[in-house]
């Protein structure tokens, strides 16, 4: 009889361990669907920012920008609603080979081959997933040309082409 009590126990302990183990590795993401091009970018939370896996499709051949902007609202066909570059501190200056500043939002360009695809991951320890997934969301957003890093107030990245909304 006083055997029962501890196989119970042990029962339990088996029980409840992978499920710990499960909890601990799993990333928070959020999958996001591009308007304007085809395709998505899944973000991940990492332990000292987001990473981003980018696979879009109908982009010109050639470098694009690519930018965090500051609300969740690709409703527009010009994906204006996005509003500018998420950023932390005031005032706002652009660019990741900028002296002055960085917004939080910039990223590294990405290159779209001649089928006009693009595939990689980027990395930003400027922003976490919580603060892309505050109140208004957050946007990705690709444009027509390469940011030049250094140039307001979006580095010459010209028109928005590509917009998926993060929440
Ligand atoms: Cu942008
Ligand atoms: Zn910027």
């Amino acid at each position: 009889m006083s055997r029962l009590p501890f196989m119970f126990a042990l029962a339990g302990l088996v029980a409840t361990q992978p499920i710990v183990a499960t909890q601990a590795i799993a990333a928070d993401s959020a999958t996001a669907n591009f308007k304007g091009v085809g395709g998505t970018a899944i973000a991940t939370s990492a332990p000292k920012g987001v990473l981003l896996k980018v696979n879009v499709t109908g982009l010109t051949p050639g470098w694009h920008a690519i930018h965090l902007h500051e609300k969740g609202d690709c409703s527009d066909a010009a994906f204006k609603m996005a509003g500018g570059h998420t950023h932390g501190a005031a005032p706002v200056v652009h660019g990741l080979l900028n002296a002055a500043a960085t917004d939080t939002g910039d990223l590294p360009n990405i290159y779209a081959a001649g089928d006009g695809s693009a595939h990689t991951e980027l990395f930003t320890g400027l922003v976490t997933l919580a603060d892309l997934q505050d109140e208004d969301g957050s946007a990705l957003v690709i444009h027509a040309k390469p940011d030049d890093y250094t140039s307001q107030p979006i580095g010459g990245a010209g028109d928005r082409v590509g917009c998926a909304v993060i929440k």
